[in-house]
């Protein structure tokens, strides 16, 4: 993976200027200009019902690989959960201090992830929505709280890009200008994950099968970190 500066500085990849924020990625070329912020819930831990601990290890594995694929002080994690006292925080707290994860781009927050910037949490300019296959609004849990947060608009827009989503798999939405999730929040972009299912009363039970399911969960988070990097170009 080259990371050299970026082509604006007008200076050859490998250069040291420190003071560039532009960085040139991999073999794309693509440009990140270096500042996002994704926010991002325990994908399937609640309503799909995943075991917390397999979770929480997919989760900080899924975290320490896309730093070493992006190395860009600009480009931040979020993981956030509702309560301070929430399980998944800490069982991720803990496993992400045993593997090293760099603190400065990964951190966790204890809040609503539709209300970041205005409850005085960290500002993030996209954030992921825990979907369900249909991306149909409502339900419970942070689907719930996103399509209400971001209103119709938001729900028409997500119709034109996609009318279902796979296991394992995600798509990125743009908040239009008139919704309140960008004007008070400043989020710009929603990322729509589908994660593997353990919850018989929903589509796609996995029955217990951890083998795939964590196969999926790793495949979800990959698919989500993907394209929060190529929305920060
Ligand atoms: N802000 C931050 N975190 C939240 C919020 C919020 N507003 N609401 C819930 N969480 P879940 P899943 C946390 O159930 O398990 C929906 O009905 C929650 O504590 O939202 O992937 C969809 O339509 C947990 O840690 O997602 C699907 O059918 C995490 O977010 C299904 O649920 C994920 O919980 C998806 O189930």
């Amino acid at each position: 993976e080259m990371v050299g500066v970026g082509a604006e500085t007008g200076k050859q990849q490998g250069s040291d200027d420190s003071n560039s924020r532009e960085v040139r990625i991999g073999n794309s070329g693509n440009l990140i200009s270096g500042e996002a912020t994704l926010a991002f819930p325990s994908i399937s831990t609640a309503d799909f019902k995943f075991d917390h601990e397999k979770a929480a290890t997919v989760l900080v594995e899924s975290v320490s690989e896309f730093q070493l694929k992006y190395p860009i002080s600009g480009l931040k994690l979020v993981l956030v959960d509702l309560s301070s006292k929430s399980h998944m925080l800490s069982l991720v707290k803990r496993k992400a201090s045993e593997k090293g994860l760099d603190g400065d781009r990964f951190s966790t927050f204890a809040g609503d992830i539709t209300k970041l910037r205005s409850s005085g949490g960290p500002p993030c300019n996209v954030i992921t929505n825990a979907a369900n296959w249909r991306l149909k609004p409502g339900g419970g849990g942070v689907n719930a709280a996103i399509y209400k947060a971001a209103g119709p608009e938001f729900e028409q827009a997500t119709k034109k890009v996609a009318s279902t989503v796979q296991p394992g798999t995600s798509i990125v939405v743009q908040v239009p200008e008139s919704s309140v999730l960008r004007n008070q929040e400043g989020v710009t972009h929603v990322i729509h994950v589908l994660g593997p299912n353990m919850n018989p009363q929903r589509p796609n039970c996995l029955s217990n099968d951890y083998i795939e399911g964590c196969k999926i969960l790793r495949n979800a988070y990959s698919s989500l970190f993907e394209n929060f990097a190529t929305v920060a170009q």
